[in-house]
């Protein structure tokens, strides 16, 4: 990239200087990634220099991610492709090129914004740790880690059988259930014994039918030294001891994943989600809580129903158990965040865990907490979270999920003090909702306290043995567009930490497991018998209804078709900026009445800040555009059940949904809406990029061009009213795009799969990962404690 650089920069160097002085000129000390590009079209335009537009120049410009300019200097970080960075510099004076490291490029950043060179700082680098660890190399295998493992893995016990196969059986042997042993007992000592007991294990089930099960041969098998675990059913038995027996024999990764799958493993799992109102009914909406808490009820269900089936079928007669830990709110309002205990509908054992949060006395903290200030109290709550579970659960668990980067570090404690293998779920990474939140991290430190969040994302990233995304894009982005794990790999915040390498998103602890819509809730509105007609009164009053304490503006044209949009009332999510579009769009307007479900109307109703500034400017909006017959905002948390009819009350009106935020980690209303039968336009700033194959099954838009996306809407609707059969054809690519991808049952599969493959290899690889674990505990210590001792404990006041 340099050579051709340096060579094209040799023909033209004045021009290229000119250009770079604008730069400079602008008086920005950095510049984005977009705006240097849109200057540099500028500039062959005057320039007549169209030519320079697709030269090795135009090519690096067109990658920068960003630009930082000193009086002498101009950085580029170049991103060619998906998860590679290349670091430049031109030097105006010489008007040369060089690439420069990781480290030149944040310490210049940080000389920038802090003017003088900084004290020195702490470097973090985790490469060094990782330096024999298997890593991935090709872009497309990112969030495919598992499988990349099991290959990996099955060539090594292939190429090393004698350890591979000692570290299977080994494996083995660490089974057990309450000190009852799974599969093999201490008859079988060796390899060779294994083998032998397998053999002859297979011959005597041979000679039986299929139609028996595992009490009718647990004597026989008992004295080759086979203990319970294998299969129910003499078919199933038969099958996992011929895998073992294959495995053993010429290992290769299906066979491997196979049986890895079948060895009982998991039968309690921790699930840990500190912030926000957790609870089952009443809080949907309310600040801090909305999709990870529906992702985490649905996703406990699915795993139940999993688990149940996994261990009848391994013939065993164990009950699962999960413990979903968050945290005690006293004044809980109407919600039920104020129990200590709730079993989850829907499941047999699956309980709901409250532990509240305690000042530096003990003291309980009565009140709702944001979750960018709930730091100090991460430490006490994961310290009562694990006497908590292992009281309820009288053995480890199996498996701790953390969600969230609160619930993910009170994961890693747990997991670390237990010593089981640990998920992290990262739900939505904030780093990259906020601009220069890391490089300009102090100003914000007062209210988002980004010194401690991002410190409690990169520990929990490294610590994990396994991650789960719920898209590529959360790994690594896309062409243009940095990943959310991938803004981690590199970054700064001056004055207190220069990460040089946070995570490489090329390691196999990344895994795509999609979430789903539960389908008994979001289902297609033409599934007639299904729908909930009854509550159909109850949608008309809340859609065409007078205003009230509930509801602003009264919809006037009710034959017009409904644009819904439902979500928290928080900046990003950009519900203000969806009114104004449609308020300033005279056809959209005549098109279509416009829905808004979120927050509150009343601003005093509100404890959240960001959220009474966004109510107070959508009554402003509503005023000044004179909105109020074509705009009904309602200020209600609506039921899963009300919402899942309200979806298809949209689709009867032909419809549409927007889902307009400035970034969205993943969107589950996109795919409720989605499978519903909604055509869905959703921001092209996350997930939705790639749940929505636009004009398919869905259309991006482009939260920050707000008329474009407005236009958009009106052609559709446009198009509609001409090709009556357009609607529908976007209606069934949105289904069958859902139907296809999203399902909870899929993940609750993959989640297990992996747990197990995860469990496995961080047996077999455990002091690789040690080292980093050490490092993470100083880096907890002496980095992250500190820090969140600083957040101000005015919650006790
Ligand atoms: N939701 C709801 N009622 C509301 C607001 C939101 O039921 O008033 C639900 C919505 O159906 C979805 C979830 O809350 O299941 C929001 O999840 P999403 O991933 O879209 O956004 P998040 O709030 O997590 O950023
Ligand atoms: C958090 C978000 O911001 C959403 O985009 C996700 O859909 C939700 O969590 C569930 O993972």
């Amino acid at each position: 990239m340099l050579d051709n650089l340096r060579e094209c920069v040799g023909r033209q160097p004045e021009l290229v200087d000119t250009l770079f002085r604008r730069y400079l000129q602008s008086g920005k000390k950095l510049i984005l990634g977009s705006e240097l590009w849109d200057g540099f079209l500028l500039f062959c335009e005057e320039q007549g220099q169209e030519g320079l537009i697709a030269s090795p120049l135009g090519e690096v410009l067109r990658k920068s991610q960003e630009a930082a300019i000193g009086d002498s200097w101009l950085y580029l970080d170049v991103r060619p492709r998906v998860a590679q960075w290349h670091y430049l510099c031109y030097h105006f004076e010489t008007m040369g090129f060089a690439e420069v490291s990781t480290a030149d490029f944040l310490t210049f950043k940080e000389q920038l914004v802090g003017g003088q060179p900084q004290e020195p700082m702490l470097e973090v680098d985790f490469t060094p740790f990782e330096r024999d660890f298997p890593k991935m190399q090709q872009t497309r295998s990112i969030g495919h880690g598992v499988e990349f493992l099991n290959r990996k893995f099955s060539s090594r016990l292939g190429n090393e059988l004698r350890k591979g196969d000692e570290l299977l059986f080994s494996f083995l042997k660490v089974h057990n259930y309450r000190g009852q042993p799974f599969m093999i007992n201490s008859r079988i000592d060796s390899v060779p014994a294994l083998q032998r007991a397998l053999h002859q294990g297979m011959d005597i089930l041979d000679q039986q039918p299929d139609t028996l099960s595992w009490q009718d041969v647990a004597a026989e098998l008992g004295t080759l030294g086979f203990e319970p675990g294998w299969g129910r059913t003499i078919e199933g038995i038969r099958a996992s001891m011929s895998i073992l027996a294959d495995l053993l024999e010429a290992p290769d990764h299906q066979n491997l994943e196979r049986f890895l799958g079948r060895i009982p493993m998991i039968f309690n799992i921790a699930i840990l989600s500190p912030h926000g109102y957790f609870g089952q009914d009443k809080v949907l909406g309310l600040p801090d809580t909305g999709g990870q808490v529906v992702y985490i009820l649905d996703q406990v269900r699915a795993l139940e129903r999993e688990m149940k089936k996994r261990i009848y079928n391994q013939g065993l007669d164990i009950i699962p158990r999960i413990l979903i830990i968050t945290r005690l709110i006293p004044e809980a309002g109407e919600t039920s965040c104020d129990l200590e205990e709730e079993k989850v509908r829907g499941t047999d054992n699956v309980s709901i865990i409250r532990i509240p949060f305690r000042g530096p006395d003990g003291s309980v903290i009565p009140h709702w907490i944001s979750r960018f200030e709930v730091w100090p109290y991460i430490e006490t709550f994961s310290r009562e979270a694990e006497t908590e579970i292992l009281a309820r659960l009288d053995r480890r668990p199996d498996l701790v999920i953390g969600n969230y980067s609160d619930g993910n570090l009170a994961a890693y404690l747990l997991a670390r003090s237990l010593g089981v293998t640990h998920c992290t779920i990262a739900h939505a990474l904030e780093k990259t909702k906020y601009l220069y939140s890391a490089l300009y991290w102090e100003n914000m430190e007062e209210q988002y306290h980004f010194s401690c969040q991002f410190t409690a994302d990169l520990i929990a990233m490294n610590s994990a043995d396994f991650i789960i995304t719920s898209t590529y894009q959360e790994i690594a982005g896309s062409s243009d567009v940095v990943g959310q794990y991938e803004s981690y790999t590199s970054f700064t915040m001056p004055g207190l930490q220069r990460i040089i390498q946070g995570i490489d998103v090329f390691d196999p602890k990344f895994n795509i497991v999609s979430p789903g819509a539960d389908e008994t809730v979001y289902f297609p509105y033409t599934a007639k018998e299904q729908r909930l007609y009854d509550l159909h009164p109850e949608l008309e009053e809340l859609i065409y209804g007078g205003e009230g304490p509930d509801c602003r503006g009264e919809l006037s044209r009710k034959d017009r078709p409904l644009l819904l949009s439902m979500a928290r009332l928080d900046h990003i999510k950009n519900l203000t900026g969806l009114v104004e579009w449609y308020g300033e769009n005279q056809d959209l307007r005549q098109l279509a009445n416009l829905l808004i479900i979120g927050g509150t109307i009343n601003p005093d109703g509100s404890a959240d800040s960001e959220e009474r500034d966004q109510i107070l400017r959508m009554h402003e909006l509503i005023d000044r555009l004179g909105l109020a017959e074509q705009v009904r905002w309602v200020g209600l948390r609506l039921d899963k059940n009300l919402s899942g009819e309200l979806y298809r009350y949209v689709a009867d009106t032909r419809g549409a949904f927007v889902q307009p935020a400035f970034f969205e980690a993943f969107g589950l209303t996109v795919i409720e809406a989605m499978v519903s039968g909604l055509p869905t336009f959703a921001t092209c700033y996350g997930g939705p990029l790639e749940i929505i194959n636009h004009g398919r099954s869905g259309f991006h838009i482009d939260p920050n061009h707000g008329e474009k996306a407005a236009e958009i809407m009106v052609d559709f609707f446009r198009s509609c009213n001409r090709e009556p059969d357009l609607w529908q054809a976007v209606s069934r690519g949105a289904i069958h795009r859902v139907e296809e991808r999203y399902t909870w049952k899929r993940y609750a599969k993959r989640l297990l799969s992996l747990s197990c493959v995860y469990g496995f290899w961080k047996y077999a690889t455990n002091l690789e990962r040690e080292e980093t674990s050490r490092y993470l505990e100083m880096f907890y210590h002496l980095q992250f404690r500190p820090r969140a001792a600083t957040i101000s404990q005015r919650h006790l006041e």
